[in-house]
């Protein structure tokens, strides 16, 4: 690993619990892989990966006055689910405190948690990541989502957000309307026909 990731990995570290630390290494290597398997940058994935959450250990009230500090718009929905906070005040952050200048590594940082329409390759690729890494909990239809985050990524794109959204929709969750756009998104981009 270069040196800039190391100096990130270190600094990361510190700003994690154990958990969340692992949960980090997962995706970035993991973002590394996908990165091998589509003919994507794989440094960058793995700078994206390494710093996708690290915003996610911060409190709620820290996450809100974090964001007015740094002029980030708060929703509604965001208000009433600080944790959603976590992906653009992670953007942020990568920038400000990890000195990322890549355009590209932040705007991965700020969509991984509802992904947006018309994502990059290392945008998906973070989307993911993050989903797929193998520390995470067994959710439902995951080994055949990992099988297609391989062999076909816009169809394991939309696999997640179907599940996610059926996920928030069983735990009476808001949905944040970028998670429904990026779902409406694809679901016509693929030809989708269920409901
Ligand atoms: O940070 P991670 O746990 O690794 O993963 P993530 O950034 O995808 O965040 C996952 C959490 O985000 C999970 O608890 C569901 C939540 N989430 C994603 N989209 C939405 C959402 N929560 C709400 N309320 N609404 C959404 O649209
Ligand atoms: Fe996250
Ligand atoms: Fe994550």
């Amino acid at each position: 690993m270069n040196h800039r990731l190391q100096k990130m990995r270190k600094k990361i570290k510190s700003e994690l619990d154990k958990a969340r630390y692992e949960h980090t290494l997962g995706v970035m290597y993991i973002a590394s892989a996908l990165a091998m398997c589509h003919g994507a940058d794989i440094e960058q994935a793995m700078s994206a990966g390494l710093l996708h959450d690290c915003a996610k250990c911060i409190s709620s009230e820290g996450k809100i006055k974090l964001c007015n500090k740094y002029h980030l718009n708060i929703s509604e929905v965001e208000y009433a689910n600080p944790s959603l906070l976590h992906a653009k005040l992670g953007a942020s952050l990568a920038a400000r405190k990890y000195k990322v200048k890549d355009r590209e590594i932040i705007r991965a940082i700020a969509s991984h948690t509802t992904g947006r329409p018309q994502m990059s390759l290392l945008e998906k690729i973070i989307y993911i990541a993050d989903y797929i890494e193998p520390g995470r909990e067994e959710l439902p239809n995951m080994a055949e989502v990992r099988v297609l985050a391989f062999q076909n990524i816009d169809e394991c794109l939309y696999r997640i957000l179907k599940d996610s959204l059926l996920y928030l929709h069983t735990r009476e969750l808001p949905i944040d309307p970028m998670t429904q756009k990026t779902y409406d998104y694809y679901k016509e981009k693929l030809g989708k026909q269920e409901e």
